[in-house]
Protein backbone atom coordinates (compact mmCIF):
# COMPACT_ATOMS: atom_id res chain seq x y z
CA UNK A 1 0.00 0.00 0.00
CA UNK A 2 2.61 2.65 1.17
CA UNK A 3 4.57 1.46 -1.98
CA UNK A 4 1.67 2.25 -4.23
CA UNK A 5 0.97 5.56 -2.43
CA UNK A 6 4.43 6.49 -3.14
CA UNK A 7 4.54 5.40 -6.65
CA UNK A 8 1.23 7.41 -7.27
CA UNK A 9 2.30 10.47 -5.76
CA UNK A 10 5.68 10.37 -8.15
CA UNK A 11 3.93 9.39 -11.01
CA UNK A 12 1.51 12.32 -10.21
CA UNK A 13 4.67 14.60 -9.81
CA UNK A 14 6.19 13.18 -12.69
CA UNK A 15 3.22 13.74 -14.99
CA UNK A 16 3.16 17.19 -14.33
CA UNK A 17 7.01 18.01 -14.62
CA UNK A 18 8.66 15.00 -16.32
CA UNK A 19 10.05 17.45 -18.55
CA UNK A 20 11.19 19.57 -15.92
CA UNK A 21 12.67 16.76 -13.96
CA UNK A 22 14.85 15.92 -16.93
CA UNK A 23 16.45 18.74 -17.63
CA UNK A 24 17.32 20.00 -13.47
CA UNK A 25 18.65 16.93 -13.04
CA UNK A 26 21.15 17.21 -16.08
CA UNK A 27 21.40 21.04 -15.09
CA UNK A 28 22.90 20.25 -11.65
CA UNK A 29 25.97 18.87 -13.19
CA UNK A 30 27.19 22.10 -14.45
CA UNK A 31 28.94 20.06 -17.78
CA UNK A 32 25.42 20.81 -19.74
CA UNK A 33 23.56 24.11 -20.39
CA UNK A 34 20.41 23.84 -22.41
CA UNK A 35 19.37 26.71 -24.27
CA UNK A 36 15.76 28.13 -22.99
CA UNK A 37 14.34 28.04 -26.41
CA UNK A 38 14.95 24.03 -25.87
CA UNK A 39 14.32 23.85 -22.42
CA UNK A 40 10.74 25.55 -22.51
CA UNK A 41 9.89 22.83 -25.55
CA UNK A 42 11.23 20.01 -23.20
CA UNK A 43 8.70 21.35 -20.29
CA UNK A 44 6.29 21.73 -22.34
CA UNK A 45 6.17 18.41 -24.41
CA UNK A 46 6.50 19.98 -27.75
CA UNK A 47 8.88 18.08 -30.23
CA UNK A 48 12.72 19.24 -30.63
CA UNK A 49 15.57 18.08 -32.70
CA UNK A 50 19.08 17.35 -31.58
CA UNK A 51 21.77 18.65 -34.55
CA UNK A 52 25.34 16.92 -34.63
CA UNK A 53 28.33 19.91 -34.95
CA UNK A 54 30.75 17.54 -36.08
CA UNK A 55 29.67 18.53 -39.56
CA UNK A 56 30.51 22.18 -38.55
CA UNK A 57 33.67 22.06 -37.49
CA UNK A 58 34.84 18.80 -39.13
CA UNK A 59 32.72 18.72 -42.01
CA UNK A 60 32.62 21.90 -44.18
CA UNK A 61 34.32 24.72 -44.34
CA UNK A 62 34.03 28.41 -42.99
CA UNK A 63 31.73 29.94 -43.80
CA UNK A 64 29.50 27.63 -45.67
CA UNK A 65 29.40 25.50 -42.63
CA UNK A 66 27.62 28.38 -40.54
CA UNK A 67 25.20 29.08 -43.54
CA UNK A 68 24.36 25.12 -43.69
CA UNK A 69 23.78 25.00 -39.85
CA UNK A 70 21.80 27.87 -39.37
CA UNK A 71 19.56 26.61 -43.17
CA UNK A 72 18.89 23.35 -40.94
CA UNK A 73 18.10 24.99 -37.88
CA UNK A 74 15.45 27.23 -39.81
CA UNK A 75 13.74 23.84 -41.64
CA UNK A 76 13.45 22.47 -38.43
CA UNK A 77 11.44 25.75 -36.82
CA UNK A 78 9.56 25.37 -40.19
CA UNK A 79 8.72 22.30 -39.57
CA UNK A 80 7.18 22.66 -36.65
CA UNK A 81 10.05 21.69 -33.92
CA UNK A 82 12.34 22.92 -32.06
CA UNK A 83 16.28 22.87 -33.25
CA UNK A 84 18.90 21.76 -30.82
CA UNK A 85 22.62 21.92 -32.21
CA UNK A 86 24.76 20.26 -29.83
CA UNK A 87 28.33 21.33 -29.11
CA UNK A 88 31.03 22.24 -26.57
CA UNK A 89 32.05 25.15 -26.23
CA UNK A 90 34.63 25.98 -23.47
CA UNK A 91 34.23 22.46 -21.46
CA UNK A 92 30.78 22.79 -21.00
CA UNK A 93 28.24 20.88 -23.35
CA UNK A 94 25.65 22.78 -24.65
CA UNK A 95 22.11 21.45 -25.89
CA UNK A 96 20.72 24.42 -28.27
CA UNK A 97 23.00 26.82 -29.10
CA UNK A 98 22.97 31.37 -29.67
CA UNK A 99 23.77 32.45 -32.95
CA UNK A 100 27.18 33.78 -31.45
CA UNK A 101 27.69 30.48 -30.23
CA UNK A 102 27.08 28.64 -33.89
CA UNK A 103 29.18 31.00 -35.13
CA UNK A 104 31.99 30.14 -32.65
CA UNK A 105 31.92 27.13 -33.21
CA UNK A 106 32.40 26.99 -36.95
CA UNK A 107 34.98 29.75 -36.92
CA UNK A 108 37.52 28.07 -34.60
CA UNK A 109 40.22 26.43 -35.63
CA UNK A 110 41.14 24.13 -32.75
CA UNK A 111 37.55 22.66 -31.90
CA UNK A 112 38.02 18.79 -31.01
CA UNK A 113 35.77 15.81 -32.56
CA UNK A 114 33.64 14.10 -29.74
CA UNK A 115 32.67 11.40 -29.54
CA UNK A 116 31.60 9.45 -26.10
CA UNK A 117 35.20 8.54 -25.31
CA UNK A 118 36.31 12.14 -26.03
CA UNK A 119 33.81 14.10 -23.31
CA UNK A 120 36.23 13.68 -20.43
CA UNK A 121 39.10 15.47 -21.59
CA UNK A 122 37.56 17.56 -23.57
CA UNK A 123 35.58 18.82 -20.49
CA UNK A 124 38.16 18.73 -18.04
CA UNK A 125 40.43 20.71 -19.91
CA UNK A 126 38.07 23.27 -20.99
CA UNK A 127 38.03 22.81 -25.10
CA UNK A 128 35.42 23.23 -27.55
CA UNK A 129 34.56 20.65 -29.90
CA UNK A 130 32.04 19.49 -32.64
CA UNK A 131 29.49 16.41 -31.56
CA UNK A 132 29.63 13.15 -33.73
CA UNK A 133 26.62 11.13 -34.27
CA UNK A 134 27.69 9.27 -31.08
CA UNK A 135 28.59 11.88 -28.85
CA UNK A 136 25.43 14.09 -29.93
CA UNK A 137 23.07 10.89 -29.28
CA UNK A 138 24.54 11.13 -25.34
CA UNK A 139 23.77 14.65 -25.09
CA UNK A 140 20.29 14.35 -26.97
CA UNK A 141 19.72 11.49 -24.70
CA UNK A 142 20.42 13.40 -20.98
CA UNK A 143 18.41 15.87 -21.95
CA UNK A 144 15.24 13.72 -23.05
CA UNK A 145 15.22 14.59 -26.49
CA UNK A 146 14.44 10.96 -28.15
CA UNK A 147 14.99 12.19 -32.32
CA UNK A 148 18.05 13.52 -33.81
CA UNK A 149 19.01 14.34 -37.20
CA UNK A 150 22.64 13.96 -38.86
CA UNK A 151 24.12 13.80 -42.30
CA UNK A 152 25.66 10.33 -42.38
CA UNK A 153 26.49 8.14 -39.45
CA UNK A 154 30.00 6.78 -39.12
CA UNK A 155 30.41 3.18 -39.88
CA UNK A 156 33.22 -0.20 -40.08
CA UNK A 157 35.49 0.98 -42.70
CA UNK A 158 36.92 -0.72 -45.51
CA UNK A 159 39.30 -3.30 -44.23
CA UNK A 160 37.70 -2.50 -40.46
CA UNK A 161 37.98 -6.32 -39.98
CA UNK A 162 41.90 -5.82 -39.89
CA UNK A 163 42.13 -2.39 -38.67
CA UNK A 164 39.38 -2.62 -36.17
CA UNK A 165 38.47 0.84 -37.29
CA UNK A 166 34.34 0.70 -36.40
CA UNK A 167 33.22 3.97 -35.53
CA UNK A 168 31.77 4.71 -32.37
CA UNK A 169 28.51 5.54 -33.59
CA UNK A 170 27.68 2.09 -33.96
CA UNK A 171 28.06 1.02 -30.39
CA UNK A 172 26.57 3.85 -29.47
CA UNK A 173 23.46 3.08 -31.04
CA UNK A 174 23.68 0.00 -29.26
CA UNK A 175 23.63 1.73 -26.18
CA UNK A 176 21.49 5.25 -26.24
CA UNK A 177 17.70 5.29 -26.94
CA UNK A 178 17.49 8.19 -29.21
CA UNK A 179 16.71 7.63 -33.09
CA UNK A 180 18.98 8.70 -35.30
CA UNK A 181 17.75 10.22 -38.77
CA UNK A 182 20.38 9.90 -41.63
CA UNK A 183 20.71 9.04 -44.94
CA UNK A 184 22.54 5.74 -44.04
CA UNK A 185 26.79 5.31 -44.01
CA UNK A 186 29.11 6.82 -46.89
CA UNK A 187 30.48 4.13 -49.38
CA UNK A 188 33.92 5.16 -48.02
CA UNK A 189 32.38 2.52 -45.66
CA UNK A 190 31.83 -1.02 -45.70
CA UNK A 191 28.16 -0.89 -45.81
CA UNK A 192 27.40 -4.67 -45.22
CA UNK A 193 29.68 -4.94 -42.20
CA UNK A 194 28.14 -2.00 -41.29
CA UNK A 195 24.40 -3.18 -41.27
CA UNK A 196 25.74 -6.51 -39.24
CA UNK A 197 27.41 -4.93 -36.75
CA UNK A 198 24.28 -3.04 -36.18
CA UNK A 199 22.50 -6.08 -36.06
CA UNK A 200 24.83 -7.22 -33.06
CA UNK A 201 24.48 -4.13 -31.26
CA UNK A 202 20.42 -4.61 -31.74
CA UNK A 203 20.00 -1.53 -33.53
CA UNK A 204 16.29 -0.90 -35.28
CA UNK A 205 17.14 -0.05 -38.40
CA UNK A 206 14.21 0.93 -41.32
CA UNK A 207 14.99 2.82 -44.21
CA UNK A 208 12.63 5.63 -44.80
CA UNK A 209 10.04 5.54 -48.00
CA UNK A 210 9.05 2.99 -50.26
CA UNK A 211 12.23 1.24 -50.50
CA UNK A 212 14.10 -1.22 -48.31
CA UNK A 213 17.24 -0.28 -49.68
CA UNK A 214 19.78 0.94 -47.35
CA UNK A 215 20.69 4.14 -48.57
CA UNK A 216 24.57 5.15 -48.88
CA UNK A 217 24.96 8.95 -48.53
CA UNK A 218 25.03 10.56 -51.92
CA UNK A 219 23.89 7.50 -53.65
CA UNK A 220 20.61 6.16 -53.20
CA UNK A 221 21.57 2.75 -53.58
CA UNK A 222 24.21 0.43 -51.64
CA UNK A 223 23.14 -2.88 -52.96
CA UNK A 224 22.18 -3.34 -49.20
CA UNK A 225 18.98 -3.75 -47.56
CA UNK A 226 18.07 -2.90 -44.51
CA UNK A 227 16.30 -5.02 -42.09
CA UNK A 228 13.00 -3.09 -42.03
CA UNK A 229 11.23 0.06 -43.88
CA UNK A 230 8.28 2.78 -42.42
CA UNK A 231 6.70 4.60 -44.92
CA UNK A 232 6.11 7.69 -43.89
CA UNK A 233 6.82 10.07 -41.03
CA UNK A 234 3.61 8.14 -39.03
CA UNK A 235 5.29 4.77 -39.23
CA UNK A 236 8.44 5.67 -38.63
CA UNK A 237 7.38 7.62 -35.05
CA UNK A 238 5.68 4.64 -34.01
CA UNK A 239 8.57 2.35 -34.47
CA UNK A 240 10.24 4.90 -31.77
CA UNK A 241 7.81 5.09 -29.73
CA UNK A 242 7.63 1.49 -29.47
CA UNK A 243 11.37 1.19 -28.98
CA UNK A 244 11.52 3.60 -26.23
CA UNK A 245 8.02 2.30 -24.71
CA UNK A 246 9.73 -0.52 -24.19
CA UNK A 247 13.06 0.72 -22.65
CA UNK A 248 14.96 -1.30 -24.81
CA UNK A 249 17.85 1.37 -24.30
CA UNK A 250 18.94 0.87 -27.93
CA UNK A 251 18.97 3.18 -30.46
CA UNK A 252 17.18 3.44 -33.67
CA UNK A 253 18.45 4.37 -37.05
CA UNK A 254 15.56 5.80 -39.84
CA UNK A 255 17.33 5.94 -43.19
CA UNK A 256 16.47 8.72 -45.38
CA UNK A 257 17.43 8.73 -49.16
CA UNK A 258 18.85 11.44 -50.81
CA UNK A 259 16.37 13.20 -52.77
CA UNK A 260 16.30 11.88 -56.00
CA UNK A 261 17.35 14.78 -58.34
CA UNK A 262 20.43 15.63 -56.13
CA UNK A 263 21.52 12.01 -55.51
CA UNK A 264 25.36 11.26 -56.92
CA UNK A 265 25.43 7.83 -58.04
CA UNK A 266 27.67 5.10 -59.51
CA UNK A 267 31.12 4.95 -61.15
CA UNK A 268 31.92 8.81 -60.55
CA UNK A 269 31.55 8.67 -57.18
CA UNK A 270 32.67 5.14 -56.48
CA UNK A 271 36.00 6.29 -58.45
CA UNK A 272 36.63 9.32 -56.40
CA UNK A 273 36.36 6.95 -52.96
CA UNK A 274 38.50 4.71 -54.28
CA UNK A 275 41.30 7.59 -54.81
CA UNK A 276 40.25 9.58 -51.49
CA UNK A 277 40.91 5.22 -49.53
CA UNK A 278 44.60 5.43 -51.63
CA UNK A 279 45.43 9.18 -50.64
CA UNK A 280 44.46 8.35 -46.71
CA UNK A 281 46.12 5.27 -46.83
CA UNK A 282 49.63 6.69 -48.35
CA UNK A 283 49.25 9.46 -46.29
CA UNK A 284 49.02 7.43 -42.93
CA UNK A 285 45.86 9.11 -42.07
CA UNK A 286 44.36 6.82 -38.99
CA UNK A 287 41.93 6.85 -36.48
CA UNK A 288 39.58 10.03 -35.91
CA UNK A 289 40.96 12.16 -38.63
CA UNK A 290 40.07 9.09 -41.76
CA UNK A 291 36.40 10.25 -42.12
CA UNK A 292 37.05 14.20 -42.23
CA UNK A 293 39.84 13.44 -44.23
CA UNK A 294 37.65 11.62 -47.33
CA UNK A 295 35.22 13.77 -46.84
CA UNK A 296 36.98 17.55 -47.39
CA UNK A 297 39.30 14.49 -50.65
CA UNK A 298 35.73 13.55 -52.26
CA UNK A 299 34.86 17.21 -52.03
CA UNK A 300 37.97 17.97 -53.94
CA UNK A 301 37.38 14.92 -56.34
CA UNK A 302 33.66 15.41 -57.37
CA UNK A 303 34.57 19.30 -58.04
CA UNK A 304 31.52 20.01 -55.14
CA UNK A 305 29.48 17.63 -56.34
CA UNK A 306 29.49 15.37 -53.62
CA UNK A 307 28.52 18.91 -51.80
CA UNK A 308 25.57 19.59 -53.42
CA UNK A 309 24.11 16.12 -52.80
CA UNK A 310 25.80 16.58 -49.13
CA UNK A 311 23.87 19.14 -48.70
CA UNK A 312 20.26 18.45 -50.18
CA UNK A 313 20.28 14.98 -48.15
CA UNK A 314 20.90 17.21 -45.25
CA UNK A 315 17.98 19.57 -45.82
CA UNK A 316 15.96 16.81 -46.66
CA UNK A 317 16.81 14.65 -42.97
CA UNK A 318 15.90 17.97 -41.40
CA UNK A 319 12.79 18.07 -42.71
CA UNK A 320 11.91 14.47 -42.98
CA UNK A 321 13.26 14.12 -38.97
CA UNK A 322 11.14 17.05 -37.72
CA UNK A 323 8.08 15.87 -39.13
CA UNK A 324 9.09 12.31 -37.38
CA UNK A 325 9.56 14.47 -34.21
CA UNK A 326 6.23 16.59 -34.14
CA UNK A 327 4.53 12.90 -34.93
CA UNK A 328 6.08 11.47 -32.21
CA UNK A 329 5.49 14.33 -29.79
CA UNK A 330 1.55 14.07 -30.78
CA UNK A 331 1.60 9.99 -29.72
CA UNK A 332 3.10 10.58 -26.26
CA UNK A 333 0.83 13.02 -25.60
CA UNK A 334 -2.34 11.14 -26.64
CA UNK A 335 -0.40 8.31 -24.64
CA UNK A 336 -0.05 10.60 -21.11
CA UNK A 337 -3.72 11.50 -21.44
CA UNK A 338 -4.66 8.01 -21.46
CA UNK A 339 -2.42 6.93 -18.76
CA UNK A 340 -2.41 9.71 -16.50
CA UNK A 341 -5.24 10.25 -14.04
CA UNK A 342 -7.63 13.29 -14.93
CA UNK A 343 -9.53 15.47 -12.61
CA UNK A 344 -11.35 13.39 -10.57
CA UNK A 345 -10.48 10.05 -11.57
CA UNK A 346 -10.49 7.71 -8.85
CA UNK A 347 -8.80 4.88 -10.51
CA UNK A 348 -6.05 3.28 -8.71
CA UNK A 349 -2.49 3.16 -10.41
CA UNK A 350 -0.91 -0.22 -10.89
CA UNK A 351 2.12 -1.51 -10.30
CA UNK A 352 4.33 -2.08 -13.57
CA UNK A 353 4.88 -5.57 -13.50
CA UNK A 354 7.22 -7.19 -16.01
CA UNK A 355 7.60 -10.61 -16.14
CA UNK A 356 6.58 -11.25 -12.41
CA UNK A 357 8.75 -8.58 -11.19
CA UNK A 358 7.55 -4.88 -10.06
CA UNK A 359 9.78 -2.98 -11.67
CA UNK A 360 8.30 0.42 -10.57
CA UNK A 361 11.08 1.86 -9.20
CA UNK A 362 13.74 1.15 -11.77
CA UNK A 363 14.85 3.72 -13.92
CA UNK A 364 11.13 5.05 -14.38
CA UNK A 365 11.63 8.36 -14.08
CA UNK A 366 13.13 7.98 -17.22
CA UNK A 367 10.44 6.88 -18.63
CA UNK A 368 7.11 8.42 -17.25
CA UNK A 369 5.35 6.71 -20.25
CA UNK A 370 5.38 3.68 -18.42
CA UNK A 371 5.82 4.37 -15.05
CA UNK A 372 2.33 3.85 -14.14
CA UNK A 373 -0.55 1.77 -15.88
CA UNK A 374 -4.00 1.33 -15.64
CA UNK A 375 -6.26 -1.43 -16.44
N1 LIG B 1 29.82 10.67 -42.25
C1 LIG B 1 29.46 11.64 -43.09
N2 LIG B 1 29.51 12.93 -42.68
C2 LIG B 1 29.95 13.26 -41.44
C3 LIG B 1 30.33 12.21 -40.54
C4 LIG B 1 30.25 10.95 -40.99
O1 LIG B 1 29.09 11.37 -44.20
O2 LIG B 1 30.01 14.44 -41.09
C5 LIG B 1 30.76 12.56 -39.17
C6 LIG B 1 29.61 12.34 -38.19
O3 LIG B 1 29.69 13.30 -37.16
C7 LIG B 1 29.90 10.96 -37.65
C8 LIG B 1 31.40 10.98 -37.60
O4 LIG B 1 29.34 10.74 -36.38
O5 LIG B 1 31.81 11.67 -38.77
C9 LIG B 1 31.98 9.60 -37.56
O6 LIG B 1 33.37 9.68 -37.40
P1 LIG B 1 34.22 8.34 -37.20
O7 LIG B 1 34.13 7.61 -38.49
O8 LIG B 1 35.60 8.82 -36.88
O9 LIG B 1 33.59 7.62 -36.04
MN1 LIG C 1 37.25 5.51 -36.66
Amino acid sequence: MMIRKATSSLARHLSMAHGINQVRRFLHGGYVRIHPSVQEALVEGRPVVALESTIITHGMAYPLNLSVAREVEGIVRTNGAVPATVGILRGQIHVGLTDEELEFLASSKNAVKVSRRDFPFVLSQGLSGGTTVSGTMIAAHKAGIPVFVSGGIGGVHRDGENTLDVSADLTELGRTPVAVVAAGAKSILDIGRTLEYLETQGVCVAAFGESREFPAFFSRQSGFQAPYHVRDEEEAAKLIDSALGLGLSTGVLIAVPCPQERAAEGQAIEEAIQQALSQARSKGITGKEVTPFLLQKLIELTDGKSLDSNLALIQNNARVGSCIAVALSKLQKARRKRNLPGPGDKRAPQPVVIGGINVDFIAKAQNPDILVLYP
